[in-house]
């Protein structure tokens, strides 16, 4: 039997090493509402079929066109509908990109992420982000980019362009999407991540959390992501960072042991996956990140700042790291490799 073929039992339910699509709404529920620490002994198991548990792989984000965006994203800060009063600005020249990259690598990130505030690029906004993606692959990181919607034949390009991740999340439950954001649907974000697959890009997709969803709808979000075929590489956990001047500004504090829960779920639905600890690391604990890492999460973002908003310091991560043992995962050279070097 090989490893991927492994399997354990706990309360009756099946946790196999081996990425699966089929799962029914009702294992996703059992899964996540089992006892906290039968599912962190699960989401343990299964991060050990697949990784180092104690590499981390991280990816540092850079906002390369920000805020005055048309969407009505009820929790971000950059919707031109909300007075959040973010330093707004066009599409960054192509060396202070270069620039930025180059940082993010000496600092030892392995991946970065370029967000830009669309509704989706026009044909003639892609030009320039195909040029900085060339760019920072050529430096030797592996490429993100965030850029919305995508039509006909951009992913295409993108792919051309050498582009490795596409950045496009689900972000909550089909049910509860339109309470969130009505300028488009979730079958829109679907047919975007159809283009992405469809091209041959690795897709990044997950969600937020603490958007007042119910745990229905962290359980349904979660089913939507492990029942793509295949699953996205990369799954980020955002939970939400409450922004003065948008509609959640006030929003209830997720429980952070259900953001656990939602990780150690996202951990053992993709198993083959890197699931992302993303927004809201400000606001942990130490402890409570290590609790994430611990639950599966096995990778980060890296770097001061997310888009507006910011992230801790790398002296911070680096200081968490070496209290925890944990090493930086290396770039891979294959893209199915999983090797971790000392950071
Ligand atoms: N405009 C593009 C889009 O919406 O796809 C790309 C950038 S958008 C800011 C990328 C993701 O960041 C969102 O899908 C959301 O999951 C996350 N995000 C945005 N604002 C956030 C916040 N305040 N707290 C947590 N996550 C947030
Ligand atoms: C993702 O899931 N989270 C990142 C990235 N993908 C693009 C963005 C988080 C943004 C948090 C709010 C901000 O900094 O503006
Ligand atoms: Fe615009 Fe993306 Fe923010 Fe929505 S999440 S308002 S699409 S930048």
């Amino acid at each position: 039997m090989s490893p991927a073929d492994n399997e354990i039992r706990i309360r009756g339910l099946a946790i196999g090493a081996r990425p699966r699509t089929d799962w029914t709404l009702d294992e996703v529920k059992a899964l996540f509402e089992l006892p906290l620490f039968d599912l962190l002994y699960a989401a343990q198991w299964v991060h050990r079929q697949h990784f180092d548990p104690n590499a981390v792989q991280c990816s540092t984000l850079l906002s390369i066109k920000t805020g005055a965006c048309p969407e009505d994203c009820a929790y971000c800060p950059q919707s031109i509908r909300f007075d959040t009063g973010i330093e707004t600005h066009d599409l960054m020249p192509l060396d202070e990109v270069r620039k930025a990259a180059e940082r993010a690598k000496a600092a030892g990130a392995t991946r970065f992420c370029m967000g830009a505030s669309y509704r989706g690029p026009k044909d003639w906004q892609l030009e320039p982000i195909l040029e900085m993606v060339r760019e920072v692959k050529a430096i030797g990181l592996e490429t993100c980019v965030t850029l919305g919607l995508l039509r006909e034949g951009q992913a295409e390009r993108l792919a051309e362009a050498g582009l490795d991740y596409y950045n496009h999340n689900l972000d909550t439950s089909e049910a509860f999407y339109p309470k969130i954001i009505t300028t488009r649907t979730f079958a829109d974000r679907l047919e975007t991540l159809r283009r992405v697959r469809a091209a041959g890009i690795k897709v990044c997709c997950g969600g937020i959390l603490g958007l007042g969803e119910s745990r229905e709808d962290r359980i349904s979000l979660l089913h939507v992501l492990a029942t793509l075929d295949p699953h996205p590489e990369s799954v980020p956990i955002n939970r939400l960072v409450r922004i003065p001047g948008t509609p959640l500004e006030n929003a209830t504090e997720l429980d952070s042991f259900e953001f656990v829960r939602t990780i150690a779920a996202a951990r053992v639905l993709m198993p083959a996956s890197h699931v992302r600890l993303s927004a809201g690391r400000t606001e942990f604990s130490e402890e409570m990140q290590a609790l994430c890492l611990l639950a599966g999460a096995n990778s980060m973002f890296y770097g001061e700042k997310l888009l507006t908003t910011a992230n801790p310091s790398t002296a911070d991560d680096d200081a968490l790291f070496a209290r925890l043992g944990l090493v930086r995962e290396s770039a891979p050279v294959r893209d199915e490799s999983r090797s971790a070097v000392a950071t």
